[in-house]
């Protein structure tokens, strides 16, 4: 291990040991862990673009240098003028090889915007989150749509009244408002909230953005979102994640005197412990302690009708 190296191992573990041991020390400084395809699409864009533009910058220094040798005034009293074909060839050149390294960088990151937008107009999901930015807290609502998905919940509350006063297309909604943990030690503080959003992993997720004051931006690293919250305007994103974990995310637009202060945790769970946690919420009974309960006789009978 280098000197520097060294260093930087003392002060790491110093700082940081608490928040992930399992941390690895290049990501340290580069990407945190991607989350989502998304993620994972951009960092490798972002290799791709940054190994072709190292290629640029070398390339050039490297004709400045030749140029400067081989041409200086000392070496060359009388400038030297090309050939009529050598210079049309010199012009195309210069015209069609920056055209060609800007469609190479520029196709991948158009796709992926488009491709983006195609995704969101095809989404169709029981799982429904709003965020709505304040000046300085985020507000969230979390609902699941009375479809598939939740005509499972709807048999699981097996509550008879509760039964027959629900429809389908009906919404369980959850609202709260995460404002920042003041007590959250360092390893994640000005990150840690009173109370995590959770969501449901490996499942598309229909997400609104909208602020209810000033422009502010909802944003979480790992999984490739950084979404405008603009007053009057609602900016849908589709969420997805390919992982389970608590993710750590920060305002990212200037947005008054405690911009720093408005964190956004997401958790992502199993489908399982996602509805799990909803009913508790909603105070309706533990969803898992009662599917144990019902026998799969039951479940099939459910469903043939
Ligand atoms: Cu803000």
């Amino acid at each position: 291990m280098s000197f520097f190296e060294n260093i930087f191992y003392t002060l790491y573990n110093k700082y940081m040991y608490e928040f992930s041991p399992s941390t690895h020390i290049h990501e340290f400084y580069g990407f945190s862990e991607p989350a989502s395809q998304k993620m994972e699409i951009l960092i490798e864009m972002f290799h791709n673009s940054f190994v072709t533009l190292s290629y640029i910058l070398v390339g050039i220094i490297c004709v400045i240098a030749v140029t400067l040798y081989y041409f200086r005034s000392s070496k060359n009293l009388y400038p030297i003028h090309f050939k009529k074909s050598v210079e049309y060839l010199v012009d195309a050149l210069f015209v069609f090889v920056p055209i060609i390294i800007v469609y190479y960088l520029t196709v991948p990151a158009v796709g992926f915007i488009i491709n983006n937008d195609k995704l969101l107009a095809y989404v169709d999901t029981p799982f429904h989150l709003e965020v709505i930015g304040h000046q300085w807290y985020w507000t969230y609502a979390i609902a699941c749509a009375n479809n598939n998905y939740a005509l499972n919940l709807v048999f699981i509350l097996s509550d008879e009244q509760l039964l027959d006063s629900l429809q389908l297309g009906d919404e369980f909604k959850i609202e709260f408002d995460q404002l920042i943990d003041l007590e959250a030690k360092r390893a994640v503080r000005c990150f840690e909230v009173n109370k995590h959003v959770v969501l449901p992993v490996a499942e598309l997720i229909r997400c609104d953005v909208t602020s209810e004051d000033v422009i502010h931006s909802w944003a979480l690293p790992q999984l490739g979102v950084k979404v405008d919250a603009i007053p009057g305007r609602v900016q849908s994103i589709s969420l997805k994640a390919e992982r389970t974990g608590v993710f750590y995310g920060q305002c990212s637009e200037l947005c008054g005197v405690n911009h720093g202060f408005m964190p956004s945790v997401v958790e992502f769970v199993e489908v399982d412990s996602f509805f799990d946690w909803m009913l508790k919420e909603l105070n309706y009974r533990p969803y898992k302690a009662i599917l144990a309960k019902i026998s799969s006789d039951e479940l099939e009978a459910f469903f043939s009708k």
